[in-house]
Formats: C-alpha cells, structure tokens, sequence
C-alpha cells in the first residue's frame, strides 16, 4: 500500500519549505513519493497535498492563489488522465510549476503527457517524464533552481552527481541465466 502523503520539515534556509507537492490523487502518492524522497536526500524541505483541479477545485484555488505567500518558491504537480492540475497551477500563480504525468490509464501516462506538456503560449509548466524517473527529475530540477540562490545545496546537489556517477559500472557484471 502507498504511504500517505506527508510533510517534511528540513532545513530550509527560510524555516519554511520551498517546494510544494501536489497531487490529483491519493493515487499518485505512490509515484510522487520518489520525488519526495530525493527532497528528503538532500535536505529540501516540502509539503505534500493532495490538490485535485476537478474533485477539490477550491481547494487548488486557494492552494495556487496562496502559494507565494506561503512560502514556497517551486510547484511540483502530479496528475493522471486529463491532468488539468499543473497547468490550472501555473495559471494562478508564477512560481515555477513542474508537471508530472502519471501512469495511471489504460493510455499509460501519454494522456497525461500531452495534457501537461500542450500549454497554450503564456503559462508555462515544464513538463518531465511519465511516472517515477518524472516525479524524481521534478525533485532534481526543484533543487537546481533553489541552488541558484543557496551555496550549500549547490554543493549538495554536486556531491551527489558525482556519487550518481561514481556509482555507474565500467563493465556490466555477468548476469545468471
Ligand atoms: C487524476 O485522476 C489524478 O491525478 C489521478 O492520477 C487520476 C486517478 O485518480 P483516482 O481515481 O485514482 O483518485 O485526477
């Protein structure tokens, strides 16, 4: 079973978090927690919520409405099917959206891609891969952008490209048949 949604406090340099994670779905949770927990492995602090454009439209009005105010600087969105929600996101605020399509269809996510990917010139979401390496590459870029601004989790991010590449085998190892 998915874990639930949840909030992690880290260390912001602000004492707030910077990066929101919206989903259309309890669903999705089971995705977008990779990209949770890429947050979490380098010390960004987030919030999770479950946001959906079609079943809880206040509620994304209000989150997207309140968002700068609230603290954060980035915007991570899930959504599946006709996934209205990182687009409606970006129209309501200028913080920089991600979208991640979910693989949850009989489509298989290209639904969801195409949706998030078409943005009409004028509201932009940058849309990343179908699924997990999406919903951790959302994670990644989020941290890129706040490292601009943060020598630290420059350093941090660096650190781990090199393990990431460190980490990458010469020669592929034998595998049993
Ligand atoms: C979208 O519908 C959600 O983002 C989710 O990916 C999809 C299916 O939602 P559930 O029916 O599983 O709640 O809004």
């Amino acid at each position: 079973m998915a874990a639930r949604p949840a909030s992690k406090k880290t260390a912001a340099k602000t004492g707030k978090k910077p990066v929101a994670i919206i989903m259309g779905s309890q669903s999705d949770w089971a995705t977008m927690q990779h990209g949770a927990h890429m947050l979490d492995q380098l010390g960004v602090g987030y919030e999770a919520l479950i946001v959906s454009a079609h079943r809880t439209p206040d509620r994304l009005y209000d989150f997207a409405k309140s968002a700068e105010k609230n603290g954060f600087k980035i915007i991570i969105a899930g959504a599946g099917g006709a996934a209205h929600l990182p687009g409606m996101a970006a129209a309501m605020t200028t913080l920089p959206v991600f979208g991640v399509p979910m693989n949850v269809t009989a489509l298989e996510g290209t639904d969801s891609l195409l949706s998030i990917v078409q943005m009409p010139a004028g509201i932009p979401v940058g849309t990343l891969a179908i699924g997990k390496p999406g919903a951790i590459n959302a994670a990644l870029l989020a941290v890129s952008v706040l490292a601009l601004n943060d020598k630290t989790l420059a350093r941090k991010l660096a650190a781990h490209r090199k393990a990431q590449t460190d980490g990458v085998a010469k020669r592929p190892k034998a595998i049993d048949d």
